[in-house]
């Protein structure tokens, strides 16, 4: 959380800056590393409090990208970062060695979508690395996850999986201090049936005690909302959604965009601020 000039806590603003040729919003935009460094450059300007920086996409789909060519995409991108800016750089990888060559450059947070249960050395790689670990809710892979995604109680079970990955996180040795939650929006979930709820009940996942982490931003669940919009023409949803996160308490949103969305939660907290002043 970050204080405003009216010291009300807003969730800090993680910044996407995915190097990647086929990411669902800025695939190809970002691949070349001069302009992966342009938009973080950007990002930090736009007043991110963290950034995120993913070099293999996650979308049901994409193509696999070995642990190499991620090394290759991310490690001078965060030593050219770490030049300019001290601030929070956070990796979006499921692999232990990209995690692992990622700190050693000046990363701190390790994303991944998979809550330390890609590989088996996953979680006992990250005690190691000592770094901040980002335990994500996915059902099945990335590949098939949106196939026919089903729950009794979304929430119940996002909550109740996010909290025993916790557990096994901390018992092969992460301090819990260093654990974040979030509930994979559109990670084997139904657009509307699934999102929408864990949006509303996101007050149960942050109850466990963890900092929370949100992605909603120009998610497809935005699209189906309004009319099968395109991730282009998502960034008014995207807002709704962070706003809603903040109004949950989640400690920080995962977005695209983040001039847009500093300038929204600094307004929401402003508004928080006057109603207790009055
Ligand atoms: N969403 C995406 C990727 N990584 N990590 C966390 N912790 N939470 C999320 O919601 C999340 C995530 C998907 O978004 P994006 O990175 O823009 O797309 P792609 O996976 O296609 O690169």
């Amino acid at each position: 959380m970050s204080r405003t000039a009216s010291h009300i806590v807003r969730p800090r603003v993680m910044g996407i800056v995915n190097t990647t040729p086929d990411s669902f919003f800025d695939g190809g935009r970002h691949l070349a590393p001069a302009a992966a460094l342009v938009q973080a450059r950007r990002l930090i300007a736009g007043g991110a409090d963290i950034l995120d920086l993913g070099a293999e996409s996650t979308r049901p789909g994409a193509a696999p990208v070995p642990a190499a060519v991620e090394i290759e995409r991310l490690v001078p991108l965060i030593s050219a970062i770490r030049a300019e800016s001290p601030i929070p750089i956070s990796v979006d990888t499921m692999k232990p060695q990209v995690a692992r060559a990622a700190m050693a450059a000046g990363a701190s947070i390790w994303n991944d979508v998979t809550a330390l249960r890609h590989a088996p050395r996953s979680l006992a790689a990250a005690a190691e690395l000592g770094c901040e670990v980002v335990l994500m809710h996915m059902q099945g892979e990335p590949r098939t996850m949106q196939a026919e995604p089903h729950y009794d109680d979304v929430v119940a079970e996002v909550a109740a999986f996010l909290a025993a990955r916790a557990e096994a996180a901390m018992a092969a040795g992460v301090a819990r201090g260093r654990i974040w939650l979030d509930p994979g929006l559109g990670f084997g979930k139904h657009m509307i049936r699934h999102n929408l709820p864990l949006l509303a009940g996101l007050d149960r996942i942050v109850a466990l005690g963890f900092p929370v982490l949100l992605g909603a931003s120009r998610k497809a669940f935005i699209g189906a909302l309004d009319g099968g919009a395109n991730a282009d023409a998502r960034l008014g949803g995207s807002i709704a959604a962070a706003l809603a996160g903040a109004a949950a308490g989640v400690a920080a949103v995962r977005v695209h965009d983040v001039r847009e969305t500093v300038q929204a939660l600094g307004v929401w907290s402003a508004i928080q601020g006057a109603g207790r002043r009055t």
